[in-house]
């Protein structure tokens, strides 16, 4: 079997180290794409040099041409402008989306049958526009965020209750924003519901609750945790990562059930829009929506978070994207 092709259009800081998870798990050929000259060339270089060490044999290649991308199996985006301290994942709507139309474009021409997996911020308007621009399926075209916000608040629970983290199951679905929605009733270790540990912890329901609504809280707002102190950029290791554990369900056909931005046509009451919910990821990317009954109050936040993805939607079309 031909080793899959892979094209990271944007070669900063996600898209370094995407090439090198990539690499080392061997997922397939890599073509790194940016517009800075050099850039993309040297990232690769200095990661295959490492292959000897790494013990990987794959092809890595970067490139300022879209012609090179030409047949990608499989395409994640990165390219734009990450958030610096104080702005808001909004705040790069404008710039993004100039630079996500030209993506798209040449992403269209060049692996029009590609699977794609959008990063650039703000996520939910950046992978509508893409979807837009090239017309493809929506089940190819999906975007990473529910899977890092999971994985974070997955670690904070984990801290808490001093368990592995590799035992924490939690979720978290709704758009990539502020009004994220972490599904603490369905969090668990090991199928043990997480707030019936934290109520055995402290024996008290009330400081149970205040406990979990500051994870909840933290996970909302983990992406500006790693922004303020890292004061030039925003997070790029734990992104690539969840990246990287979309793109295996799909080059492996895994049928994995991930939180993914993914297209709803009426699923948790959403139609027409592109919002974090969990999907199945497998060989045609987003194959299948798997919904769940909310209770009320998760429904009400998850439809605040949906109006917020509708928001910047509007604001995009407005602006004639
Ligand atoms: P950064 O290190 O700045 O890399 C972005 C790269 O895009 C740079 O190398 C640019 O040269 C390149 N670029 C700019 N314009 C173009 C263009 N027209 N075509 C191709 N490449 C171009 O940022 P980063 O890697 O840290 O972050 C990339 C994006 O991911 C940003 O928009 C972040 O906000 C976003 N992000 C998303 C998440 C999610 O979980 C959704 C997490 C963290 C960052």
């Amino acid at each position: 079997m031909a080793r899959k092709k892979i094209a990271l259009i944007g070669g900063g800081q996600i898209g370094g180290v995407l090439v090198q998870l990539i690499a080392q798990k061997q997922l397939g050929d890599v073509v790194l794409f940016d517009i800075v000259e050099d850039l993309p060339q040297g990232k690769t270089l200095d990661i295959v040099e490492a292959s000897r060490v790494d013990l990987f044999d794959v092809n890595l290649r970067g490139t300022n041409d879209y012609k090179d991308i030409e047949g990608s199996d499989l395409v994640i985006i990165t390219a734009g402008l990450p958030r610096k301290p104080g702005m808001s994942r909004d705040d790069l709507l404008v710039t993004n989306a100039k630079i996500m139309k030209t993506v798209a474009e040449n992403v269209k021409q060049y692996a029009p049958n590609a699977i794609v997996i959008v990063i650039s911020n703000p996520l939910d308007a950046m992978v509508t526009l893409f979807q837009k621009i090239t017309g493809f399926p929506t089940n190819r075209v999906i975007g990473q965020a529910g899977v890092l916000d999971s994985s974070r608040f997955a670690t904070f629970i984990a801290w808490e209750l001093g368990v592995s983290v590799k035992d924490v199951n939690a979720m978290v679905l709704g758009g990539h924003g502020d009004t994220m929605v972490p599904i603490v009733r369905y969090a668990n270790v090991n199928g043990i519901p997480i707030m019936e540990l934290l109520e055995r912890k402290y024996n008290d329901k009330n400081k149970a609750k205040e406990v979990m609504d500051a994870m909840v809280n933290r996970t909302k707002m983990a992406g500006g945790e790693v922004i303020k102190l890292l004061k030039t950029g925003s997070a790029f290791y734990s992104p690539a990562s969840s990246a990287v554990a979309m793109s295996e369900a799909i080059l492996y056909d895994e049928k994995r059930i991930l939180p993914t931005c993914a297209f709803l046509n009426g699923e948790f009451g959403v139609k027409g829009y592109y919002v974090g919910v969990p999907a199945v990821l497998g060989a045609n990317g987003a194959e299948r929506i798997i919904e769940f009954k909310l209770d009320t109050e998760e429904q009400t936040a998850l439809d605040n978070s949906v109006k917020a993805v509708k928001g910047l939607v509007e604001d995009m079309t407005r602006l004639g994207f």
